[in-house]
């Protein structure tokens, strides 16, 4: 009787205790475009409140975000928490066509979710054109009051956002690419913390300092923002230990380079255990097709003890030391690297365990569409008079334009999409050998794939050579899935299910799958609404590199997607 009594006061404690810790923060984003000067040159960016990077937002576990976007530029614009799981609060997910219509000019909406069960780094972007290239920032998920780290508490925290830049506005690069049918222009810099460095003209001078002192253990939440390349990331002198991605932790391990994919993060311990002096941290680009331009340039940033006696004015402080930084297609060691990903716990949650209801394998590829009839030859200055797209299972996707998908499905409105994507690559063949011409152009369409609620999915995602073999970052929408495997060639369900690693498989949100090669994650479909799964190659996702999961509801409130916000955007 007053074990019950104690248990019940506890539990109540427990329920108020999460009821007081957990907060709700009101944030206020004004989209618009300011003076930003880089590489000697001034342009008119878009940010957020003037600020490149945008703010960071730090919360707590368990608290609830409202974000309220005014939209001050002059192009439509939405905001994706890129990670966030949304639970039922998928019209806050962001991405344009997907789960809401555009913010027009002089429009505004308000964000509204809640953080369940994630701890680590994230961070929100732009999920509307390019415009993502200059509008975003870290998003820092602490755990709740009373809840330590899972490591020793570091002295300091860093965001190390990295970014890629062009001296253009980026919506006239990829709507001049658009027109051509050739590939986009690539970048003028990478950057760190909005800065290219000490290696790019008339940058010096703001090169970012990143504080450190003699005996700290300091916490770099890392941030791939790139547009569209993939980063090898290093910091002279200063190995990493390895704790967490994408918000979830991982069983920690020490490296001295990391690769993130667009849309990755890391977070890593360093020790200040180095003679007091100044250190470079560079991320440079991991270019795994072949035969492509790409930005090959290196961004800095430098990491400076405090206790570093200053030289007398007029003298040069002394010059960083480089860290060692791979090749730029040194893909053995994004393999060593990604196979060290190991959950901290034993074992997963017992659901994805079990047997798999839905098996699902999808292609993921670049393609070339022959010149249309009624195009001009300057619209198809693509390889040999082609024209870029990109597809999975063949599918080159086409975002709606009079209404969101989530709209259309919550209000059951036809003719937006269809629900007829295909579980298996329409034709078999070598997926990552010499494909055959007759194979290389993609069908066009809005198809999703229906998961019933609960259902538990595998995907096999098979990278293909056509045009040329890539490593894709795939990002999943409100979901965290599990890494059971990955590997290259063709995947082979006879002897590659003995690779799956059912004991530790890491979790995170967005998976590089290895140029021509193949990954398998897996997933329980508990959160309703309609969720993008792309590659976050920005360039890739334009010419198509998408589909979207139709999460159907559950049953009751709790697995039912809530009612639109009165404010949700129409188109
Ligand atoms: C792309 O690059 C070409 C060649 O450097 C240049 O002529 C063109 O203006 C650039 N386009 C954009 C939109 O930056
Ligand atoms: C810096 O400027 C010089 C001269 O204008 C140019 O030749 C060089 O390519 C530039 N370097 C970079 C990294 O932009
Ligand atoms: C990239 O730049 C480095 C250093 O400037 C150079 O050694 C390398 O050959 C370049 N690689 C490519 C693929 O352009
Ligand atoms: C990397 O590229 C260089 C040419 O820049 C080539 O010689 C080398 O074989 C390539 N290495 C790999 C692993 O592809
Ligand atoms: C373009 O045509 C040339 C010559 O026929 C051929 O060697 C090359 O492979 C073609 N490139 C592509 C991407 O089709
Ligand atoms: C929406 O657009 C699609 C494609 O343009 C069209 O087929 C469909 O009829 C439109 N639906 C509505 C409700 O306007
Ligand atoms: C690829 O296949 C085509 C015929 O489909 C053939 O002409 C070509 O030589 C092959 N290329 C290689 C590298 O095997
Ligand atoms: C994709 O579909 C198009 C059009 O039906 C077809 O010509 C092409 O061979 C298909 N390619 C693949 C890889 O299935
Ligand atoms: C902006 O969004 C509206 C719908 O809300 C759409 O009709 C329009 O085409 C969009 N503009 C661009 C440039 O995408
Ligand atoms: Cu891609």
């Amino acid at each position: 009787m007053v074990s019950y009594y104690v248990q019940g006061l506890v539990l109540l404690l427990a329920t108020l205790f999460s009821l007081v810790s957990a907060k709700v923060q009101y944030h206020h984003f004004v989209v618009q475009a300011v003076p930003v000067k880089r590489l000697c040159k001034t342009v008119n960016a878009i940010t957020v409140n003037g600020q490149f990077p945008g703010p960071t937002l730090e919360v707590f576990e368990g608290d609830t975000l409202v974000i309220n976007v005014v939209n001050r530029a002059k192009y439509n614009v939405t905001i994706h928490w890129h990670g966030i799981r949304q639970m039922r609060t998928g019209w806050a997910d962001g991405p344009e066509f997907v789960t809401q219509c555009p913010i027009r000019p002089g429009g505004s909406y308000t964000y509204r979710f809640t953080i369940n069960g994630q701890e680590g780094t994230l961070w929100w972007h732009a999920h509307s054109s390019w415009l993502r290239a200059t509008v975003y920032g870290a998003l820092v998920i602490r755990p709740r009051e009373g809840i330590p780290y899972p490591f020793n508490k570091p002295s300091r925290e860093t965001p190390i956002i990295l970014g890629e830049w062009w001296n253009r506005d980026p919506v006239q690069v990829i709507r001049q690419a658009a027109r051509t049918g050739a590939a986009p222009n690539v970048s003028d810099a990478y950057t760190i913390n909005g800065q290219p460095g000490d290696l790019y003209n008339c940058s010096q001078q703001d090169t970012t300092v990143v504080p450190i002192d003699v005996g700290e253990t300091h916490l770099l939440r890392v941030i791939n923002a790139a547009l569209n390349q993939e980063l090898f990331f290093s910091v002279a002198n200063h190995p990493f230990t390895v704790i967490g991605a994408d918000a979830s932790y991982l069983k920690p391990f020490t490296t001295n380079v990391l690769m993130l994919g667009p849309g990755q993060t890391t977070d890593v311990l360093i020790s200040g255990n180095q003679a007091p002096g100044r250190y470079y941290i560079a991320a440079k680009p991991y270019q795994s097709a072949q035969g492509v331009a790409f930005d090959n340039t290196t961004t800095t940033a430098i990491l400076e003890y405090e206790s570093l006696v200053c030289p007398p004015r007029g003298v040069p402080k002394p010059t960083p030391i480089f860290p060692p930084l791979p090749v730029f297609n040194n893909t053995a060691t994004v393999t060593a690297f990604t196979n060290k990903l190991r959950s901290p716990r034993r074992v997963p949650e017992l659901p994805v365990l079990l047997e798999v209801e839905e098996n699902l394998f999808f292609t993921v590829g670049l393609g070339l569409n022959q010149c249309p009839p009624n195009f001009s030859q300057n619209q198809c200055q693509g390889p040999n008079g082609t024209r870029f797209t990109a597809s999975m299972n063949n599918v080159s996707f086409v975002l709606p334009s009079n209404w969101s998908l989530l709209q259309a499905h919550k209000f059951g409105i036809p003719g937006v999409f269809s629900v007829d994507f295909p579980a298996q690559p329409p034709v078999q063949f070598d997926y990552t050998g010499n494909v055959s011409r007759a194979l290389w152009q993609p069908q066009s369409g809005t198809r999703l794939y229906k998961l019933k609620y609960g259902s538990r999915v595998q995907i096999v995602i098979q990278g293909t050579s056509i045009v040329t073999g890539e490593n894709h970052p795939m990002h999943l929408h409100g979901y965290d899935f599990y890494i059971l495997a990955q590997g290259f060639g063709n995947f082979d369900s006879n002897k590659d299910t003995n690779k799956f690693n059912l004991v530790d498989p890491p979790m995170r949100n967005t998976v590089g799958v290895p140029v021509n090669g193949w990954v398998v994650i897996r997933f329980v479909a508990d959160n309703p609404g309609v969720w993008l799964m792309h590659c976050h190659l920005d360039v890739h996702i334009t010419w198509g590199l998408a589909m979207a999961f139709l999460v159907e509801d559950g049953v009751g409130e709790l697995e039912t997607l809530q009612a639109p916000p009165i404010d949700l955007p129409i188109c």
